[in-house]
């Protein structure tokens, strides 16, 4: 299958879906040119990144959801994609006509319809105001937990799931699509490059990016394609480097910019057989009766001193690793809650 990676630069907050939909259209037109048949396009693409402002007007904050897909405004995305004979991948802000927020994913096949959704179950950042951080990231406020956990559905030959953005950090992610014998995971990010609880880490983000996609694309022998919303985003750096990742877990394609940037790959599905029947022949080589503590426990529980663990006892919760350290001896100011 010939994928794109279709890398959005930033969307500001005056920026209407019109205009956003215009840089889609263009994206797609590229796309046919250069032989795609499926292009992935970011998370929460039609709008800017809503969650970073605290906003309590309920008006206000539903001007960044969708209450239909599509909409009048998306509408001719999904024509154009259905004229030019191409499936897409989209990621939107979801209000249900029942009043829940999802951060929302689809895939639409290559006649406009809708075959596969899934929304997002990793919210990171924090639900309260925090007005210490230089911007806020309140997905657990604006948005539901999904409550579709990772379904995939096979397009094109490939089994295809959807994952979005903080999702691609955690390996259960991956593992319950590579369970379903995923061979294609497509996903998008809106990942600012500064984390204000843990601004030590920010050299890291390319990295860390990388790196949880590249292990995810091996340990499950699958494609992953990691598309960015990239740029300066009404003052947010955000991280590019959209990737194309083989099952090796080598990055095959990847941009070299932080605005609108196709990236094209041949994602040839025999590639995954190769691991899938080697290494990571998951029917001869798992052991799941070793992993209960996985789906039994949330938070980590080291064992005491001295005592060797005791994998089906719950240990007393671990107090939170708390607000970062000031890096001098005497720095003052307001110690803030540190969360992701
Ligand atoms: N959109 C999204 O999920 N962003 C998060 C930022 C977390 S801060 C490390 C991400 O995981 O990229």
């Amino acid at each position: 299958m010939i994928v794109g990676a279709a890398q959005l630069g930033p969307i500001q907050r005056a920026d209407s879906r019109g205009d956003v939909v215009k840089r889609l259209l263009a994206l797609l037109h590229e796309a046919k040119a250069r032989g795609c048949e499926l292009v992935v396009l970011p998370e929460l693409a039609l709008t800017t990144f809503s969650p970073r402002w605290w906003m309590t007007d309920q008006h206000e904050i539903d001007a960044f959801f969708e209450t239909e897909m599509p909409g009048p405004e998306t509408r001719p995305l999904f024509d154009e994609a259905a004229r030019l004979g191409l499936g897409f991948c989209l990621g939107y802000a979801e209000k249900t006509a029942d009043d829940h927020r999802y951060n929302t994913s689809i895939l639409v096949d290559a006649g406009g319809r809708v075959v596969l959704k899934y929304r997002k179950i990793h919210l990171p950042g924090h639900a309260e105001h925090e007005p210490w951080r230089a911007f806020q990231h309140l997905e657990k406020r604006y948005f539901e937990v999904g409550d579709l956990g990772w379904p995939v559905t096979r397009y094109l030959g490939a089994v295809v799931g959807l994952c979005i953005c903080n999702d691609r950090r955690w390996p259960e992610t991956y593992r319950v699509m590579g369970l379903q014998g995923v061979e294609l995971v497509l996903l998008g990010y809106n990942t600012p490059i500064h984390n204000p609880p843990a601004p030590e880490q920010d050299h890291l983000a390319g990295f860390h990016n990388h790196l949880s996609m590249q292990a995810g694309a091996y340990q499950n022998a699958t494609w992953v394609v990691g598309v960015a919303k990239a740029g300066r985003e009404e003052g947010c750096d955000l991280l590019g480097q959209s990737a194309i990742i083989a099952p090796s877990g080598e990055i095959v394609a990847m941009t070299s910019s932080v605005g609108d940037e196709l990236i094209v790959a041949r994602c040839d599905l025999e590639l995954c057989r190769g691991y899938k029947e080697t290494t990571f022949n998951f029917a001869r080589h798992r052991r799941p009766e070793h992993y209960r503590l996985i789906v039994e426990r949330t938070r980590s529980a080291p064992a005491q001193p001295g005592r060797s663990s005791k994998p089906h006892t719950l240990g007393a919760p671990r107090p939170s690793r708390g607000p970062p350290r000031p890096s001098r001896v005497g720095a003052r100011g307001v110690t803030p809650a540190r969360r992701q």
